[in-house]
């Protein structure tokens, strides 16, 4: 991508277009474009379609969606499926009739079944059962993959697909029903130091296993992935190692320099055993993750403080 090219980050503002944000500008990219979800609804085909067309835009990050975790997806199925199928296949189509060069789609490990043989290989995809909790999100996510091979496979268009394990770092959400666990997790640690609390309440029983990248080994891996990679097929990006729920946990409470004790509360679903990404595929091609968990934990910790006290001000 030459510096001058005109680049739109679909979803600027969340955790993953942030990231892709903050390092397409300090790589020197000087003609990035974006719109917040009050000046464009990604969900309105028309006000797409005429954003594309104005813009005449070369390159696209399709970064936006709506996310949440295990309890977010489990409560507003409906929510998940329709919002991320219209704002995906407005962006994708639109991208191909304004005639865009290349496109980057971002999935997510959850689309592959539940039981699959870890780790995760992209050729699982569609062998087997989704995880009941968030298979309306996967399905939309699914449909997104198909429709770029599709288009690529009709049009000739160049739409990659990439699947990112779970993430986390600077301006994820920290809302405690709608988050992710490890932002959850800080916060939740991070309170009941501030009030002394006795104990620490962790959803389910702490034994199933996730991956965790930072946000911005992502948008690294972006980057790598629209300047290198030319494939209909997916693409994982991971870091290559997991750990369980509990051993998370353990860490962010050392982190935070909580003293208290760590409870399980089982009436909370764990989802998924595990999905932990078969990075071959990606790391064979030279890339791989330079943000350790534990430097990644320290460095969101910070954030959330400094994000707390600007909050408090
Ligand atoms: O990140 P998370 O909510 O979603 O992680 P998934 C859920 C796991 O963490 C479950 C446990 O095993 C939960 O029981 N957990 C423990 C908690 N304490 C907490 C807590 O306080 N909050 C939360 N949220 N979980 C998501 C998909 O699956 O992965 C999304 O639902 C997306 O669609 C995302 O794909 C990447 O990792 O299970």
């Amino acid at each position: 991508m030459e510096l001058h090219a005109k680049i739109y980050i679909a979803g600027h503002n969340g955790l993953v277009g942030s990231a892709l944000l903050r390092l397409l500008r300090s790589r020197g990219y000087d003609n990035l474009v974006m719109r917040s979800r009050q000046e464009l609804d990604l969900r309105n085909g028309e006000e797409v379609k005429a954003f594309f067309d104005e813009e005449s835009i070369d390159y696209v990050f399709l970064a936006a969606a709506k996310v949440g975790g295990i309890l977010a997806n489990d409560t507003y199925p409906a929510e998940f499926i329709r919002d991320n199928l219209l704002m995906a296949t407005n962006i994708i189509d639109s991208a191909y009739r304004s005639g865009v060069r290349k496109l980057l789609n971002l999935g997510s490990t959850c689309i592959y079944p539940k039981l699959a043989p870890q780790p995760l290989k992209e050729s699982y995809l569609l062998t087997g059962e989704l995880e009941s909790t968030n298979e309306p999100y996967a399905i939309a996510k699914i449909a997104a993959i198909k429709m770029c091979q599709a288009y690529n496979r009709q049009y000739g268009t160049r739409f990659i697909s990439v699947m990112p394990t779970n993430l986390y770092g600077p301006n994820d959400r920290f809302d405690l029903n709608d988050s992710h666990v490890l932002p959850a997790l800080l916060r939740k640690f991070h309170e009941a130091k501030e009030k002394s609390l006795p104990s620490v309440q962790v959803w389910g029983t702490g034994s199933p296993r996730r991956e965790f990248l930072h946000v911005d080994d992502l948008a690294d891996a972006c980057l790598y992935l629209m300047e290198h990679y030319e494939g209909s097929e997916i693409v994982n990006v991971g870091m290559g190692e997991d750990l369980t729920i509990q051993e998370l946990a353990e860490r962010i409470q050392r982190v935070v320099g909580y003293e208290g004790d760590i409870t399980f509360d089982t009436s909370k679903p764990d989802g998924t055993p595990r999905k932990l990404a078969d990075t071959s595929k990606l790391f064979g091609m030279g890339w791989e993750p330079a943000i350790s968990l534990d430097e990644g934990l320290t460095s969101t910790y910070l954030w959330f403080l400094e994000r707390q006290q600007v909050a408090q001000v």
